[in-house]
């Protein structure tokens, strides 16, 4: 009996040692959110990423991706993941601005020169600022999607801001777009993605802005055809998981999901480039007419009261666009 005794008390001395390791050998369902379609360089890219997981951790973290915004728009899909019931997502940053601050830098019209410039600060400093932010409220960045430069598209033509004046634009629901577009002189009208194909038929609205890749998958084109390469804004995407998955992780299987996640979206920046390229021919030849803006310093001389607004007055923001000024 004493023997027993001391045995089972070494067992629990010992398992008190062993860190807990959580559903260790037993299998998890993930739910993942993707607001475009599975064929979507973004819908491949979080596909991808659920398989390597699934491979690595040898189908104890099953991934299913939900696409086509099955599980809700961006909006709710935010709430459900920082309250656990989305595992994993691909989300535009632009719907965080109002609760994520330094997500608003990267969505500044003209801050990026390039995608390459738009790479250097997202996968570096402007990058790990926003997951600092991200955490905060429940959200654990792991990499960062292409989501190509924003234009302007509309029912009428639009060459010149003053074109733009008294036009209702849809913006994503975020207190700087809504801003920026009011700079640019047109009414803003907050809307989720999945209500402006008919907005733009109903004509509620006259217009709204996107990439190529957006435009084009979304149909939009085919009720809204002038767009106008404005080019206003490159903000970023991420793939994220919920910090209430993310704290019964242990190391190990941190490090499969960031892997998996950097490997996913360099996959998905390749995709993108291609399908941008796509996009655009498909609808030039439904007839749609590109308007080039040659010169976009009229637009953006526009823009500094946004600047001064969402960062004159805040040193962590304003250096944060100082920092990334001064990338190559
Ligand atoms: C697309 C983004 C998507 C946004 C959408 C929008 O990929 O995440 O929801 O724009 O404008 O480019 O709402």
């Amino acid at each position: 009996m004493k023997v027993m005794r001391v045995l089972r008390a070494a067992a629990l001395a010992t398992a008190a040692l062993v860190p807990w390791l959580p559903g260790a050998g037993q299998a998890q369902e993930w739910r993942g959110w993707n607001i475009h379609a599975a064929d979507y360089p973004n819908g491949r890219g979080l596909d991808r990423f659920g398989e390597l997981v699934m491979q690595r951790t040898n189908n104890r973290i099953r991934m299913r991706t939900y696409h086509s915004a099955q599980l809700g728009q961006q909006d709710e899909a935010i709430q459900q993941m920082r309250l656990g019931s989305i595992d994993f997502a691909n989300f535009n940053l632009s719907p965080f601005n109002n609760l994520a601050p330094t997500t608003q830098v990267v969505t500044l019209p003209f801050l990026f020169r390039d995608v390459a410039h738009s790479h250097r600060a997202i996968d570096g400093i402007a990058g790990e600022e926003i997951a600092k932010d991200l955490e905060q409220i429940g959200i654990i960045a792991l990499s960062w999607f292409d989501a190509g430069a924003r234009s302007i598209y509309t029912t009428r033509p639009v060459r010149t801001p003053a074109d733009l004046r008294g036009m209702k634009i849809r913006v994503q629901t975020s207190d700087l777009w809504i801003d920026l577009m009011r700079a640019l002189g047109a009414n803003p009208t907050p809307l989720p993605f999945g209500e402006v194909f008919t907005s733009l038929q109903s004509g509620v609205i006259d217009g709204a802005e996107n990439n190529w890749p957006s435009y084009e998958s979304t149909r939009h084109f085919e009720v809204a055809r002038y767009f106008t390469t404005t080019e206003h804004s490159n903000v970023p995407e991420v793939l994220a998981v919920s910090q209430q998955r993310w704290r019964r992780l242990n190391e190990q299987e941190r490090n499969i999901l960031r892997d998996a996640a950097r490997e996913a979206a360099a996959f998905q920046r390749q995709l993108w480039a291609e399908r941008e390229r796509q996009s655009r021919q498909v609808v030039e030849r439904a007839g749609v007419t590109v308007i080039e803006v040659a010169d976009r310093r009229p637009w953006a001389e526009l823009m500094a009261p946004v600047y001064q607004k969402y960062t004159g007055s805040n040193p962590r923001l304003s250096s944060l666009v100082q920092r990334i000024r001064e990338l190559p």
